[in-house]
């Protein structure tokens, strides 16, 4: 239709082209997978010079082995860097917490910002010196790594993205170290060089030194030059080194350099390492403090051994199962938006399935499900006993209860997944002669995970679902009379009492219309009976007269 017409407008096809202005437009959201693909591609390339353009320049036998195979993919790094700029100039940003998307704009703040002078001086094509000098004086390119900045974004971007995050910072850290000892190892193999390989048994050695009587054989090979320095990189920056000593004055320099770096890039490493491991255990850790915070307390203040192996496999339990009791405050720091929206992902299926809510409307669920908190319970534990005052309302989540007789033994009913229980105590059901204390036992028989409920909570809630509330009172009601617990005539009066002005008088048009249907009917009757009277009366007029007629006629005779 649209785009074939337009296509077909009897233009030619290359006036066409230079009238395509789509690019013009085109922008680059940071947050997409796009550019987070483009920051792979990007990280490769710099990686690439990063590792590269050092280890040519020392290593020549590197460099000459196979120029095409460099340059080519210099040229293909420099070409990606050039497109990169480009993208940087789309990116999207934020100004007022609105997305920008005038690309005008977005040229004119990227031209401002540091990484755009970074970006240009790191593409700066710094390759002429090749001509004053020769085509391997590859350190020239160096100003290439100046795009680092790339994998520092891509690796944030994978830690907030990957569901692994301790596993990626380890690999990360594990890189960055090779990195720098790739790079002092380079080092070490060009001051060897510039102080003569062989002169001493502190540089680098190679096949020529048999020949010097230094008591160490090389190899001429690449491998073995760069697997030497690179052990002895190692070596030294971990200060594990069994190396030979300095000698000569510039070689004393140079370690003394070596050991400075050295301490802060194993400092920096230690550090990490116990980064990672200390949050990679916070978790734990944080548990295992509050377990033993308890334990300390049951122990200074006398508390039984029984109870105190029952804590502490309650303990155990949350730990094994991964359960956060207090949800909300993990969740803290959300949004109450987004807060609403996983407390619903996480709760909304099993609040679903309790049969009290199934036709209850959306909201009423969506309104509870931010109200409710979890509460784990051990094997044998008592939720509530009788007598108790109600405070609280329970949701089974998982797990099994039963209802129990006072002496514990007897087991009235078994309570499961998505049974409401609690209600009766909190709902001030009229007639209920507990009042507002608990009208049973209640224990859990293995773990059991239970919503809570506070009694404002429902009532608050419960205040604009009026359906639900009747709904939970008439559960509750029907409870009690089975249990023989419910005086009925306050229940009635209650039951009227309850009624709203609206019910009332919906009532009374109820009784109105009766009356006079009523009325109606009556009206109907008296007439037929009416009807009926006066026949039998014209009737009995009639026999009379006959009578009167017939008496008269006699009496003539
Ligand atoms: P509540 O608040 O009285 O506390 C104990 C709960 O046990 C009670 O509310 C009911 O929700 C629940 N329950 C489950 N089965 C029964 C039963 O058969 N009788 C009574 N009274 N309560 C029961």
């Amino acid at each position: 239709g649209m785009s074939l017409k337009r296509f077909y407008s009897g233009k030619p096809f290359f006036k066409m082209i230079t009238d395509v202005k789509w690019w013009r437009t085109v922008v680059v959201d940071p947050s997409s997978n796009f550019y987070y693909i483009w920051l792979i591609i990007m990280s490769f390339a710099v990686m690439y010079n990063l590792i590269m353009v050092i280890a040519r320049s020392v290593f020549s036998q590197l460099q000459t082995s196979c120029r095409p195979i460099w340059l080519t993919i210099d040229y293909v790094s420099d070409t990606l860097y050039l497109v990169d700029i480009f993208i940087q100039t789309r990116k999207v940003t934020l100004e007022n917490g609105q997305f920008v998307i005038d690309t005008k704009k977005l040229m004119n703040t990227y031209l401002k910002t540091f990484d755009f002078f970074l970006d240009v001086v790191s593409i700066l094509p710094t390759d002429a010196i090749y001509l004053l000098t020769s085509i391997d004086f590859t350190i020239v390119r160096t100003n290439r790594i100046l795009r680092v900045q790339r994998i520092s974004t891509f690796f944030d971007k994978t830690d907030s993205r990957s569901n692994s995050p301790y596993a990626f910072r380890a690999t990360q850290l594990i890189m960055y170290i090779l990195l720098s000892l790739h790079w002092n190892a380079c080092f070490y193999y060009q001051v060897s060089e510039w102080i003569g390989f062989c002169s001493d048994n502190f540089v680098m050695v190679n096949s020529s030194c048999e020949k010097e009587n230094l008591g160490v054989t090389g190899s001429d090979s690449l491998l073995f030059a760069y697997v030497f320095s690179f052990y002895w990189s190692l070596l030294t920056i971990t200060a594990m080194g069994d190396v030979s000593h300095p000698k000569t004055v510039p070689e004393f320099g140079f370690v003394v350099m070596e050991y400075l770096v050295g301490i802060l890039i194993f400092a920096t490493i230690i550090g990490n390492v116990s980064d990672i491991i200390t949050s990679m255990n916070s978790e734990k850790a944080t548990l295992e403090e509050k377990i033993d915070g308890v334990k300390q307390y049951m122990v200074l203040r006398n508390v039984s051994k029984e109870l105190e192996k029952r804590v502490t496999k309650w303990f155990e339990y949350l730990w094994i199962d991964r359960q956060t009791v207090d949800e909300h405050e993990v969740l803290s720091s959300l949004s109450l938006r987004l807060k609403t929206e996983i407390a619903s992902q996480v709760h909304l299926d099993i609040l679903r399935r309790v049969t009290l809510f199934k036709e209850c409307e959306a909201g009423l669920l969506m309104e509870l499900v931010m109200k409710l908190k979890l509460a784990v319970f051990s094997p044998g534990d008592y939720v509530c006993r009788k007598g108790d005052i109600g405070k609280e309302l329970y949701i089974i989540k998982r797990g099994k209860l039963d209802v129990v007789a006072d002496d514990g033994n007897m087991v009235f009913a078994s309570l499961g997944e998505g049974i409401v229980f609690g209600e009766i105590s909190i709902l001030n059901i009229a007639g209920n002669k507990n009042g507002n204390k608990r009208t049973a036992n209640i224990r859990s028989v293995g773990y059991a995970d239970l919503y809570v409920l506070s009694k404002e909570d429902l009532w608050d809630t419960l205040k604009e679902y009026p359906e639900a509330k009747s709904k939970l009172i008439e559960k509750g009601r029907q409870m009690l009379r089975k249990d023989n617990m419910l005086d009925e005539d306050l229940s009635k009066e209650q039951e009227l009492l309850d009624m709203t002005t609206e019910q009332k008088l919906e009532r009374m048009d109820q009784v109105l219309d009766d009356t006079i249907e009523q009325i109606n009917k009556l009206t109907i009757e008296f007439d037929k009976i009416q009807r009926r009277m006066k026949k039998k009366l014209t009737r009995a007029e009639k026999k009379l007269e006959l009578l009167i007629l017939k008496k008269m006629s006699k009496d003539k005779e």
